[in-house]
């Protein structure tokens, strides 16, 4: 079998993209707020019924520009359970990530120990909503409010779904996505920050071209996040195919609940189906007593046989560099995602599975079960 991988892009309609990209290069304009940016910013804007959008480079630049938009400085709580770039968008401007546990048996932000982590030097929440799913939006919005500390989300997961019937991007001072390969709506590389603050807005456009606010004239420290005009491109015709990949992401997350039903120790991440839902991630808890096996063999298994599933988020950034030799014993106060990540796997999806593919995993991960009875 050829290998099969977690985050294999979804492609939208080819000739569209090509048509595109000639219209790029008879234009001669590749960069810089080009017209297919401003196109694509306007359509997720209208998508997302949010006031701005601002595109970016990537995901974590979109992060770092809009945690410096923000003001933020001192220390930010953030979860440990989420991909590196969310701490390292902080660290990177020598501020402090704190790192708060998840709800016991959650894969999202316990609100409670947030409140308990705040100290004077705090300035901020940064919220992610893990695999599409929204974080307590509410409470944090509650803490946030009531201790004067700025609201973040990281929605790199979370492009076209909803919380409480409204689009994720509508919440906190600003919500950062990614539009990465492997992301569910991608540009190639990118990303967004979505505010409805307009003087945030006027912010974030100036700290991604480098400060400019004129020719000659800079008012801000700025960096180069933008993104070209072939990313937009990409973006603009993901778009147009957004129901089809939602459509096929169900059909394969259904599949994957039918055939892991009977399996013993293996628990599906459910999303919440009353909600708009993108399902680009397929996450499994392994319960090593119950199935017999533990999440690591049965990742070691796949492997072997050319399903790359992925431990998504091991180890937990508190024990990643630089985190785990500036706070060695975070541990302690994070057990819930200690637990969590050594039960979590990801397994494939997109526009690249289908259901013949899904029923051959599941197949698999039998197969590891009955090697796991035998030795
Ligand atoms: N916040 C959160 C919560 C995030 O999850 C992320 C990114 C960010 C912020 C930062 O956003 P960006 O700066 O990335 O826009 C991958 C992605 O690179 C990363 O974007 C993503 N999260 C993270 C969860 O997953 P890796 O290190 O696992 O990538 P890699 O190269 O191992 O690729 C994953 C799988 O996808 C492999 O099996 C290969 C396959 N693949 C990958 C690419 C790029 C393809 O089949 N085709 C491709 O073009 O991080």
């Amino acid at each position: 079998m050829e290998p099969l991988h977690v985050g294999r892009p979804n492609i939208g309609n080819r000739e569209r993209l090509l048509e595109r990209i000639n219209d790029i290069l008879d234009r001669r304009w590749l960069t810089n707020n080009g017209p297919y940016v401003q196109e694509l910013e306007q359509r997720i804007s209208e998508f997302l019924g949010v006031k701005h959008c601002v595109a970016m480079c990537n995901g974590t630049v979109a992060l770092e520009i809009a945690i410096r938009a923000l003001g933020l400085h001192g220390e930010v709580i953030v979860p440990s359970f989420t991909f590196i770039a969310t701490a390292h968008a902080l660290q990177w401007q020598e501020i402090t990530p704190v790192f708060c546990d998840v709800a016991p048996g959650m894969h999202h932000i316990n609100p409670a120990r947030v409140e308990e982590l705040i100290t004077p030097r705090t300035t901020g929440i940064i919220g992610v909503h893990v695999w599409g799913q929204a974080c307590d939006i509410e409470a944090l919005t509650d803490i946030a409010r009531r201790r004067g500390l700025k609201l973040m989300f990281d929605a790199a997961h979370a492009f076209a779904c909803s919380y409480k019937g409204r689009m994720i991007g509508n919440f906190g001072d600003a919500e950062v996505f990614s539009f990465h390969a492997t992301k569910f709506f991608n540009t190639f590389e990118g990303g967004a920050v979505v505010t409805n603050d307009d003087q945030l807005a006027d912010r974030l456009r100036f700290m991604r071209n480098f400060g400019f606010a004129g020719y000659d004239d800079v008012d801000y420290v700025g960096t180069n996040g933008k993104m070209t005009e072939i990313c937009a491109a990409m973006g603009l015709t993901s778009l147009e195919s957004l129901d089809e990949f939602i459509a096929i992401n169900y059909r394969n997350y259904k599949a994957y609940e039918r055939e892991l039903a009977d399996i013993p120790g293996l628990k599906l991440f459910h999303y919440d189906e009353s909600e708009k839902r993108n399902y680009q991630y397929i996450i499994v808890e392994v319960d090593e007593a119950e199935a017999g096996v533990s999440r690591d063999q049965l990742v070691e298994f796949l492997h072997a046989h050319n399903v790359l599933a992925r431990r998504y988020f091991y180890p937990g950034c508190h024990r990643m560099e630089p985190y785990r030799s500036y706070f060695p014993h975070a541990g302690l106060l994070l057990p819930e995602t200690e637990k969590l990540t050594q039960r979590v796997m990801s397994l494939p999806t997109g526009t690249a599975v289908d259901e013949q593919t899904v029923h051959l995993v599941c197949d698999m991960i039998r197969h590891a079960y009955w090697r796991a009875e035998d030795d």
